[in-house]
């Protein structure tokens, strides 16, 4: 990681400002096992944080009033004034970043200048969250710099909000809370409603979780993410209307959700019956971790892909294509579409040793079918956002 990312960022960063930087961050990306859209709807998630990063290199002014900060992979830079209320801009990027800072602006908070140059390992657009990696990164970086004494889970908390304010995707706090608290080897399991979370080893007995990138991209702002969650919220009120003592949303009944179909109409239906099976299987998929039940996994995994795709209607001719295929291929337990969908990437639970035979058939049927080179991810289940402290004499 060091020759790759950390040792390029510090080099961009001696170039533009002269100077060395005073801290190094890794913000990482992040998979998740299961329980898609469903952080939105009071549901429970099975994510990870992952190896791959975005890398800050940061220096404070003590003596100035301006931020800048370049995007060195996209080969942009952009400066603003920290004393002078942010607003959204035209750079997509640079509204992740604005969005938290806006947000800590409000308060009593004092900042004075920084320099800034960011890199990643973390491919955009491929479901892996390097948003929610640049929103709590940077909340990090101003925690630490300017002692705001915020908590793990209120970084998680601005990052999702600078989202729904300045990047306008009304997304859940999954990937921010996968970014802020992974562990290595570990998957969180986490309840999207009281935020509380636990820890499970990621022991998956002779099986890997390989990541088959389909190279669509997708940008929630203009897929169909924001329509999807209307389409819940509306199916909620009808529930709600017709079952208000029912507390929170996973704990309404099938039969209640049948109930109130026509109500509702078929989409808001479908969507809200994805998502009820969807926070179930997510339990069970737990407790198959725990009891080593890896197999069973592979299909619930199986399940929720059909699920997205037929029921929330999240997955594309490329990912279908994608996951039917490599459902085929032996030593393959289980594959699906990973994230908010409408492109990125499939999660495939693979025999180890089989891995590298079910790569090379799945990435020439690709390339034959659509004419797009897959890339593969072996990724590792790491640590969340942390500050650099290795040595780094390049
Ligand atoms: C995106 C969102 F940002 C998450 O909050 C989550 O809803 C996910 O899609 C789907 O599970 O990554």
């Amino acid at each position: 990681m060091q020759e790759q990312l950390i040792n390029p960022t510090i080099q961009k960063f001696r170039t533009e400002f002269k100077a060395e930087p005073e801290h190094i961050f890794l913000s990482p990306g992040r998979i998740n096992i299961i329980g898609e859209h469903v952080d939105y709807s009071d549901g429970f998630v099975l994510p990870a944080a992952i190896d791959k990063y975005i890398c800050f290199a940061v220096r404070k002014l003590p003596q100035s009033n301006f931020c800048t900060i370049i995007a060195k992979d996209l080969g942009e830079e952009y400066t603003f004034d920290v004393t002078i209320e942010v607003k959204p801009v035209p750079q997509m990027w640079m509204n992740y970043i604005l969005g938290v800072f806006s947000q800590l602006q409000k308060s009593e908070n004092q900042f004075c200048g920084m320099e800034i140059v960011f890199s990643s390992t973390i491919p955009m657009g491929s479901g892996l969250s390097s948003s929610a990696a640049l929103e709590c990164g940077f909340a990090y970086i101003l925690n630490e710099l300017f002692n705001l004494h915020l908590t793990k889970k209120e970084i998680a908390v601005i990052g999702q909000k600078s989202e729904h304010t300045f990047a306008g995707v009304q997304c859940g706090i999954m990937d921010q809370f996968a970014s802020v608290f992974g562990k290595e080897n570990k998957v969180i399991m986490l309840d999207c409603n009281s935020l509380e979370h636990q820890y499970f080893d990621a022991d998956l007995k002779g099986y890997s979780l390989l990541l088959f990138d389909s190279c669509v991209k997708h940008s929630h702002l203009t897929s169909g993410y924001n329509e999807r969650r209307r389409d819940v919220e509306h199916g909620k009120k009808v529930l709600w209307k017709n079952f208000p003592e029912i507390e929170k949303f996973r704990d309404f009944t099938l039969s209640m959700l049948d109930h109130t179909k026509e109500e509702m109409g078929d989409i808001s239906y479908k969507r809200c019956l994805y998502l009820l099976k969807e926070i179930q299987r997510v339990e069970m998929a737990a407790k198959a971790i725990s009891e080593g039940n890896i197999e069973y996994l592979g299909t619930l995994l199986t399940e929720t892909h059909a699920g997205l795709s037929t029921e929330f209607e999240v997955s594309c001719i490329e990912l279908d294509f994608l996951v039917e295929n490599t459902l085929q291929k032996e030593g393959v337990l289980g594959a699906r579409i990973m994230g908010g969908g409408f492109g990125g990437c499939s999660i495939n639970l693979i025999q180890e040793n089989r891995a590298e035979e079910v790569i090379k058939a799945i990435s020439e049927k690709y390339l034959e079918h659509f004419n797009i080179q897959m890339k593969v991810y072996q990724v590792k289940i790491s640590d969340g956002i942390k500050e650099y402290t290795n040595e780094y004499i390049i």
